[in-house]
Parts: C-alpha cells; sequence; structure tokens
C-alpha cells in the first residue's frame, strides 16, 4: 500500500469506488471517466507504479488481470464482438494514475490506437 496512491485506497476501501468484482488479489471498478459503455479499470491489490516495476517475482498478477478482464467482458456479451484491453505505462504511453491497472473497454466500435 502506497499512502498517497488514488488506487490503493480504492482497493482497501478507503476512498469510493463503483467495484464490480473484487478478490483476494484484485479489484475491478468502473472507470471515473468512461471511453466506452463498459470501461472497467482492473488492478492488482499490491501496489505496482507501473509495467516497469514488474518483475519475475510479481508478474503473474498481470496474468490475473486479463484473466478477470476475460470473465468480465464475457459475462457483458463482449467476448464475440470483442473489446480491448489496455496498459498505458509513464507520461508518454498516457499514464496518469502510477497503480498498474488493465482498461476493458467495450461495448462500441473502437478505433486504432492513437
Ligand atoms: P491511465 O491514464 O492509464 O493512468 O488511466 C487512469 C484511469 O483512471 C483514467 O481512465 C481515469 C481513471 N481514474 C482516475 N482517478 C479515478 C478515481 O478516483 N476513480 C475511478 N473510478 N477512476 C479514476
Amino acid at each position: 500500500m502506497s499512502s498517497d496512491c488514488i488506487f490503493c485506497k480504492i482497493s482497501q476501501h478507503e476512498l469510493p469506488a463503483d467495484i464490480v468484482y473484487e478478490d483476494d488479489d484484485l479489484v475491478a471498478f468502473n472507470d471515473i471517466g468512461p471511453q466506452a459503455p463498459t470501461h472497467v479499470l482492473i488492478i492488482p491489490k499490491t501496489h505496482i507504479a507501473s509495467v516497469n516495476e514488474l518483475t519475475e517475482a510479481n508478474c503473474n498478477v498481470v496474468s490475473k488481470l486479463v484473466l478477470c478482464a476475460k470473465t468480465i467482458a464475457n459475462e457483458r456479451g463482449l467476448a464475440e464482438p470483442g473489446y480491448r484491453l489496455v496498459m498505458n505505462c509513464n507520461a508518454e504511453g498516457g499514464q496518469t494514475v502510477f497503480h498498474v491497472h488493465l482498461h476493458l473497454l467495450g461495448g462500441r466500435q473502437l478505433k486504432g490506437l492513437g
């Protein structure tokens, strides 16, 4: 837990969020500024600032994030039409919250990355 991290606070229920899934390792909640009908953020409860901080020791969490996104997508009927998973890394990658998170976007036709 990082004391000044908003996603740590959400995962600890110290800040409100519209949580759609939670287990011992992960929390998934709706993005505050959704870019698609489904825009869910899936985060590890452990504080990892960015993809740059992933190592052999902590990278198992990434597969859990992806499997959680897949399950949510399936539940919402997005598997067949399709959806997008995004992880932004650092400033030029568009990362604004420095706690690893996977964006799940779906429910409309998504355009190319820009
Ligand atoms: P990124 O740009 O990849 O770091 O994505 C951060 C996302 O987090 C962005 O889409 C907006 C979302 N966000 C930022 N603050 C909050 C918050 O307090 N609550 C929720 N639900 N989402 C937030």
